[in-house]
């Protein structure tokens, strides 16, 4: 599943050669009733490390999420939904499509097959899951892939400074000089990463 050829082939047009599993696989087993997910994504507000682009006559996304179905969803059942084109939308979603109070004739739920892979760019798109009314067991198994050098959060464990450089280099560092030395990971739990500048030219840890 991980390096599938019907996997490789669509990732290297949409995350470029070179992707990579970022975090996952996690695996989705609703059973009916299960509800509460909203919608998300949308390209709002803009996180470069799940973002969509396009340039000249290629396009490019830097997160792109891969569910292998192993089990049917009927059209209207619930599951994953969606509003396709929305990675190129340039404005916020609407509240009413995010609690899917009111879908306003663009989101799509979209009938799956049990044994259907479906693509999904993740943070770029308005996608979600709808409350599950089927009685038999959803059951999906999602891998989050990211283009080589995008960060959705997977190396979090590693990206102290101390561990992505050297102790030696960095300590005795200030606090401000020690921000700037965090590896990456997107977005950072910590505050010790965030620098200001005041008025007075000062910069120090924005906490
Ligand atoms: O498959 C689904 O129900 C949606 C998954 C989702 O929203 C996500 O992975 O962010």
């Amino acid at each position: 599943m991980l390096a599938h050829p019907a996997v490789v082939s669509r990732l290297n047009l949409m995350c470029g050669k070179g992707f990579r599993l970022d975090h996952g696989p996690q695996f989705n087993n609703a059973v009916k009733g299960t509800a509460g997910l909203t919608l998300h994504g949308s390209g709002d507000p803009h996180k470069p490390y799940v973002a969509y682009h396009h340039q000249n006559r290629g396009f490019h996304c830097a997160g792109v999420t891969v569910t292998w179905n192993l089990s049917t969803a009927p059209a209207g059942g619930g599951g994953f939904a969606c509003v396709p084109g929305s990675h190129k939308s340039k404005f916020a979603m609407p509240k009413e499509v995010r609690n899917c109070d009111d879908d306003m004739g663009v989101v799509v739920q979209p009938e799956i097959h049990a044994g259907d892979i479906l693509f999904f760019m993740d943070g770029a798109q308005t996608h979600g899951t709808h409350p599950w009314r089927n009685d038999h067991q959803r059951r999906s198994v999602l891998f989050k892939y990211a283009s080589r050098t995008a960060n959705r959060g997977g190396s979090r464990p590693y990206y102290k400074p101390e561990t992505y450089w050297d102790e030696e280099i960095v300590s005795g560092m200030t606090p401000e000089e020690r921000a700037v030395m965090f590896g990456p990971a997107s977005p950072p739990k910590t505050q010790e990463v965030y620098l200001t500048v005041d008025p007075d030219g000062t910069v120090h840890l924005d906490n």
